[in-house]
């Protein structure tokens, strides 16, 4: 079948999934060339078996909340593809959770998860509940209520959940405390980004931050660039966006923004990580709050941090986030280099203009994959009931990002795309998850 006709029958097939529908989209585009070139993946029809999830959960969430009433949500887990491993990918706890980010999020995962080079196929799930304003007694509840499906479908050799959005160490340890209830078993393996002093990695939580920023070096070297003196933005403020900001800082880079989803914070003297990390991590409070501390700071409502002048820009927040506009405005104040910190977050208009403006562009399946990497090792710890060290995880992690990059730069340089870091990233993720659906016969 033609690459047209399939992707109007997989657009069919999932009309009204606009998200995952953008995500396959990308990623087949990118395929054409491979395609021509190994006729068993139309003869094993791999591209339409790849698009269609191997298994997809929806369960009702019912809960309590502490005056007691009774709240419903929508909890989804979807096993997209297992032929590199056991099912791995995050939880999303936010409102606007539902099929089509589930499956968009799965769906990245794939390949994302293939490029670490380790052993794991591509999964997400999630409900579309919030945990801000809620306590830790309801959010117990909740994930009480959520592993009491979905612990039905896991397991360290079956599908291995971790955090995402809304979702980090406190919930992973209600839903591991209520996993072991159930099944009678202390299985450590069968979720990452456990607390450190239990089973958790060191590490895991710096992962996806810090990973980005070690695959943005990778992409700055190839120009002869470094960090150093960089003017940075970097959106959301939450696990992945505070960690990037330490490594930029720790490199010599000067961040001066940061966001939530009600607007961006602006600090001309350079963000202050340990104020951040305070306000966020540990007491949960909304930037607004950073004022009180900083008075020479500026909390912008409603705002994105991409109108503000920057060398590099760190999307870290959420999907299609810089839409054609934004990458306008960064284009023209100056912006030279954008990574892909969150999932999905450059609309394809906007990644169009990056690409015409031949500015290094990390794509999120390549650049933030250090925090699934991490959770793979957490996985290979678990397994030997060993606990590294950071520094041997910083380094592993700093080895699999260099590696990704090689990647990245290997398949597009290979497939005509010279310096494309997602040509590269799709073609180099999705041919080592083909050759494996190849070996493992029709299923
Ligand atoms: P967190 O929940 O820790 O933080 C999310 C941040 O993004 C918050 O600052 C939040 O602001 C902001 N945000 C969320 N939704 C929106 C929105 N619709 N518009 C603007 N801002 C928004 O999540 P993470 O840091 O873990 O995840 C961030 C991104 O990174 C996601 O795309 C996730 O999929 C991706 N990612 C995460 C990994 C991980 O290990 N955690 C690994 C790889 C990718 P507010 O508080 O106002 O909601
Ligand atoms: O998007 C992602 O890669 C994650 N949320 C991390 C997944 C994981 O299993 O650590």
């Amino acid at each position: 079948m033609k690459m047209e006709s399939l992707i109007g029958k997989i657009r069919d097939k999932n009309a009204g999934q606009a998200l995952f529908l953008q995500a396959m989209e990308e990623v087949l585009e990118s395929l054409e060339p491979v395609i021509q070139e190994h006729p068993e993946i139309e003869n094993l029809n791999i591209l339409e078996r790849l698009t269609e999830p191997e298994r997809q959960v929806i369960f009702r969430v019912a809960w309590q909340d502490d005056s007691g009433k009774v709240h419903v949500n929508r909890g989804f887990r979807i096993g997209f593809n297992s032929a590199l491993g056991p099912y791995k990918g995050g939880l999303r706890f936010h409102p606007s959770v539902d099929l089509s980010v589930v499956k968009f999020l799965a769906f990245e995962q794939i390949f994302k998860n293939s490029l670490t080079g380790l052993q794991i196929g591509g999964a997400k799930g999630g409900a579309d509940f919030s945990p801000r304003g809620r306590s830790d007694t309801e959010v117990m509840r909740f994930c009480q209520s959520f592993m009491n499906e979905l612990y039905r479908h896991i397991g360290d050799q079956t599908d291995v959940p971790a955090g995402d959005i809304g979702v980090g160490a406190r919930e992973i340890g209600f839903l591991f405390g209520h996993y072991k209830k159930l099944t009678n078993r202390y299985e450590l393996g069968t979720l990452t980004g456990k607390g450190e002093g239990w089973g958790g990695s060191e590490g895991r939580k710096e992962a996806t931050g810090f990973g980005c920023i070690y695959f943005a070096l990778e992409m700055l070297e190839t120009r002869n660039e470094t960090l150093e003196d960089k003017t940075c933005v970097v959106s959301g403020s939450g696990n992945v966006a505070i960690y990037a900001i330490r490594k930029i800082q720790e490199l010599g880079g000067r961040v001066v923004a940061c966001s939530q989803s009600d607007g961006s914070l602006y600090d001309p003297n350079g963000i202050d990580f340990q104020t951040l990390r305070m306000l966020k991590e540990i007491e949960r409070k909304r930037l607004q709050e950073y004022l009180e501390l900083h008075p020479d700071a500026e909390f912008r409502e409603d705002r994105k941090v991409w109108d503000i002048a920057c060398d590099a820009a760190f999307p870290c927040a959420t999907q299609n986030e810089i839409l054609k506009e934004d990458a306008e405005s960064l284009l023209k104040n100056g912006c030279q280099l954008v990574c892909e910190g969150a999932n999905m977050p450059t609309h394809p208009d906007a990644l169009r203009l990056f690409r015409d403006a031949g500015i290094l562009f990390g794509p999120g399946k390549a650049a933030n994959a250090g925090g699934v990497a991490v959770s793979a090792l957490e996985m290979q710890q678990n397994a030997g009931w060993e606990s590294w060290s950071f520094d041997r995880v910083d380094n592993e992690l700093n080895k699999i990002m260099k590696g990704i990059h090689r990647t990245c730069l290997h398949f597009g340089d290979r497939y005509g795309a010279k310096g494309d870091y997602v040509t590269g990233a799709n073609i180099g993720g999705f041919l080592r998850v083909a050759q494996a659906m190849t070996a493992m016969g029709v299923t």
